[in-house]
């Protein structure tokens, strides 16, 4: 073990092992942009605020005091507001504990199932050091061949406790007129979206992009979702103040949706009388075979997944006698209700035992005990149900690779 894999001291840390962080990448000023979740040693449910994953589409704004911020509310409502943090404090909160994760998390297994890659992809573990796209654009200018050959990113996926005010509340504060249809929420974050990221998506730099120019982050949620009384306007996470990296002073929760419509750094929510087209919601987190598909849609709810942490292709070769498989299972659409196991490559499962829970939003631990006394090789699966019927894979391969919730095997030895 590497000396910097010890935590060194016994009455905060316990040598031998390291606390959960997570993979920064910094700008060249050293200001966090960009970080991964060691979500494959993730204990519990609840990903330590230094774990958790950072993701940002544009930049990384400058942070605004929280004294000097206020919210403005406009649009379709009754009585146009101006808030400041307090104001928005006094109303009823609510904490909410729900999974984020990056619509574009694990997206190069899609490519590994498909058998268009043939190295199976890893998701990163605290003990190996490996580089990314974000990690090598920080270290450099890079190619677009070479941005293009880098892996995609695995790790964007953490579990969190989320403090804030229902946004129906500080909605109907204003007061809603009927003629709403659409909540859009902006960040002060600003900027020109990087065609880069597109052709990564894509696969290739061979497509046309569309170029909305200088743009704030925003994003549009349905009605419906933003009255659902567990979509949150938040100011503390995990019992804590809400950090800058993640949207301080307020953030939307979007329980179950995928992190791109957790607006951080929120400054301004505008009600419309028609689906908003803000850049990333029309262009960019899309559905759709092709970039020119008509039946191309805006993409909302998570998949239907599962995450088996023991064993991984790398814990081979094992000794042979018990393990327990385990793993972590989540849904965009409510709560797992169930995962299975398959040893011998699917051709027959078995039902893991899934820890109760009392958090729809939130994944859920499960565990499968495995006596295996025969050497030779394994193929592992895992596949998770949720409570609207769906059964992993829940999402459709799209030509951006967003949302991949596939069942990814896992292929182990046992020793003789
Ligand atoms: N204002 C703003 N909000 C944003 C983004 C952004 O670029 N700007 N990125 C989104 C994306 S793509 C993700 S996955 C989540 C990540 O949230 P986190 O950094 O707190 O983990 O924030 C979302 N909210
Ligand atoms: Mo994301």
């Amino acid at each position: 073990m590497e000396d910097d894999d010890l935590e060194g001291e016994w009455v905060f840390g316990w040598p031998g092992r390291k606390r959960l962080r997570n993979f920064p990448s910094t700008d060249p000023e050293g200001r966090v942009i960009y970080a991964q979740s060691p979500v494959l040693e993730q204990e519990g449910l609840i990903t330590p605020v230094d774990a958790f994953f950072v993701m940002a589409q544009l930049q990384m704004p400058e942070p605004v005091h929280p004294d000097d911020w206020e919210l403005e509310l406009l649009g379709e409502v009754e009585k146009p507001l101006t808030l400041t943090l307090a104001d928005i404090r006094r109303l009823p909160s609510k904490t909410v504990r729900a999974v984020t994760e990056c619509a574009g998390n694990d997206a190069d297994f899609f490519e590994y199932l498909g058998e268009r890659l043939n190295e199976k992809p890893r998701i990163r573990r605290m003990r190996n050091k490996f580089e990314d796209w974000n990690a090598l654009r920080a270290s450099g200018d890079l190619t677009v061949d070479e941005a293009l050959a880098a892996p995609r990113a695995t790790n964007l996926c953490s579990g969190g406790e989320w403090t804030g005010t229902p946004l129906s509340e500080v909605l109907g504060l204003a007061g809603l007129r009927n003629s709403a249809v659409s909540v859009r929420a902006e960040g002060w974050d600003r900027g020109r979206p990087d065609p880069m990221r597109l052709y990564r998506a894509l696969g290739t730099a061979d497509v046309e992009v569309h170029d909305p120019g200088e743009i704030n982050f925003d994003k549009a949620l349905p009605l419906e979702k933003a009255l659902h009384p567990d979509t949150l306007l938040a100011w503390a996470h995990n019992g804590d103040h809400l950090l800058h990296v993640h949207g301080a002073p307020l953030r939307l929760v979007v329980p179950g949706w995928a992190g791109n419509w957790w607006v951080k750094w929120i400054q301004k929510i505008e009600v419309h009388d028609h689906m908003a087209e803000c850049y990333h919601q029309v262009h960019y987190f899309v559905s759709g075979k092709s970039a020119d598909d008509p039946a191309s849609e805006m993409m909302t709810a998570l998949g239907c997944k599962s995450l088996i942490i023991y064993p991984r292709d790398d814990d081979s070769p094992l000794k042979p006698g018990s393990h327990l498989i385990r793993g972590l299972a989540w849904s965009g659409e409510g709560a797992v209700t169930g995962v299975e196991v398959s040893v011998d490559g699917g051709r027959t499962w078995t039902a893991a035992r899934v820890e109760e829970t009392g958090d729809r939003w939130l994944w859920r631990r499960w565990s499968s005990p495995w006596e295996v006394s025969e050497p030779g090789s394994y193929r592992i699966l895992a596949r998770a149900t949720d409570e609207k019927g769906r059964v992993q894979p829940a999402q459709e391969w799209n030509h951006q690779l967003k949302h991949f919730d596939g069942i990814v095997p896992v292929d182990v030895t046992v020793e003789g």
